[in-house]
């Protein structure tokens, strides 16, 4: 973990940069659990009760609920991922699913459902999912299908839900399904307990690196309708208002994956003796190395702003977010290409760190919104804006 002196941009203020020490050294402490890819449900369960003790889960959920800070920082949250990133895909991922699957709760439960959950999800306690995607409804998130009808106390759900992360080993799952009219407005948040009977999970799917996620279904499941989140109707923009303060954090993730590519990359570079010289006298390598320190930088500037103006100037960041996790995924991809290049044939070795870099980084180009779709938000948000 080289360059730190991004900590000094006006973005971050000493509770930050004294977060950023602590995670470096913590980076280390984790990567062995962390690089274990053999059994990922083992490994993920073991590392979401870590983090929740060593108190990194504290920048999931608010103070009042056992988090760490009076409410999300985004800064914060991002900076952790971005050091776990470092650390493994699945550190990082283990985070970040308690935050995204627990997100809808802090920002839009009612009391009753933040007492009884986000204390557990900060303390690794109670592992989190968030179900949005269907089998015919994931960039076209409004068209989903999975229906919850009201009956008496209770809602009884029908549906699928696919690419759930977390899906198999989460205690809850934050449900969205349809309780009206077609598209963005009738839809509705819930709270799905992994217990209910109705529940299943349908087939795990096989990643290139591997997460624990599935396909999961609900069949006639009944849950109270104090497991509502939100209002009726209010589902979609929670969900994307959830995603707005979670898309930046996937782009630290993505600038923690690239800053190791660098880093790896650099190290070759100047211990590589090529032609009588180092790699790194070569200008061509230089070119690449110049190529990957501007985009690292490019993505760590979009990911921060994003982040401060959540954290400091508040309101929606729909375009900031969408900017942010745009450029840092789509940047580390070629960042981490380019060290598997320099690398020469280790590149691909299985195992190396670079080829797991190679791996882990592709699904945040999908996930969370793929790349195309945060262009068609930074485009809306762009001409909406245009006062011409
Ligand atoms: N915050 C709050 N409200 C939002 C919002 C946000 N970020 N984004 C949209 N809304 C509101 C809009 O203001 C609109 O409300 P009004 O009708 O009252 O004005 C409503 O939600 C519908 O918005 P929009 O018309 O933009 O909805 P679309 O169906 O066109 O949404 C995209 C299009 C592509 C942006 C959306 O479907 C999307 O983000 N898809 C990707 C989903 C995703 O990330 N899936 C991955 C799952 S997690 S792994």
């Amino acid at each position: 973990m080289g360059d730190r002196s991004y900590l000094f941009w006006p973005f971050f203020d000493d509770a930050h940069r004294a977060l950023a020490d602590d995670l470096r050294a913590y980076v280390e402490a984790i990567r062995p659990l962390a690089e274990q890819e053999h059994d990922v449900d083992a490994t993920c369960r073991a590392l979401v009760a870590r983090l929740g003790a060593d108190g990194w889960l504290g920048f999931c959920v608010p103070e009042a609920y056992g988090g760490r800070l009076p409410q999300l920082d985004v800064r914060s949250l991002c900076l952790t991922r971005e050091a776990l990133a470092q650390a493994g895909g699945l550190a990082d991922f283990a985070l970040a699913m308690q935050g995204l699957g627990s997100g809808a709760i802090s920002l839009f439960g009612d009391e009753a459902l933040k007492a009884a959950w986000l204390p557990r999800v900060a303390r690794g306690e109670a592992i989190a999912a968030f179900a949005l995607s269907e089998p015919e409804a994931g960039s076209d998130v409004a068209a989903m299908t999975t229906a919850a009808r009201a009956d008496g106390d209770d809602y009884v759900l029908d549906g699928t839900k696919t690419w759930i992360s977390n899906g198999g080993i989460a205690d809850f799952y934050v449900v969205f399904a349809r309780t009206g009219a077609a598209g963005s407005k009738g839809v509705t948040a819930f709270l799905v307990e992994a217990d209910r009977p109705g529940f299943k999970v349908e087939e795990r799917i096989e990643l290139i690196a591997p997460h624990p996620l599935a396909t999961i279904s609900f069949t006639s499941c009944r849950i109270p309708k104090a497991n509502r989140i939100g209002e009726e109707g209010q589902g979609f923009k929670i969900a994307m208002a959830t995603l707005d303060v979670f898309r930046p954090t996937v782009g630290a993730a993505a600038l923690g994956f690239a800053r190791r590519a660098l880093d790896e990359a650099l190290k070759r570079a100047k211990n590589r003796k090529l032609f009588g010289a180092p790699m790194s006298a070569l200008q061509l390598v230089q070119g690449q190395i110049a190529d990957m320190a501007l985009t690292v930088d490019t993505s760590a500037l979009l990911v921060f702003r994003a982040a401060w103006i959540k954290d400091v100037v508040g309101g929606r960041i729909t375009r900031e977010a969408a900017m942010a996790k745009l450029a840092a995924t789509d940047g580390a991809q070629q960042v981490i290409d380019a060290a598997v290049q320099i690398m020469g044939g280790f590149g691909v070795v299985s195992g190396h760190p670079v080829e797991r870099l190679y791996r882990e980084i592709r699904a945040l180009r999908i996930y969370e919104g793929a790349s195309e779709v945060q262009k068609v938000i930074i485009a809306a948000q762009t001409l909406a804006a245009a006062d011409v």
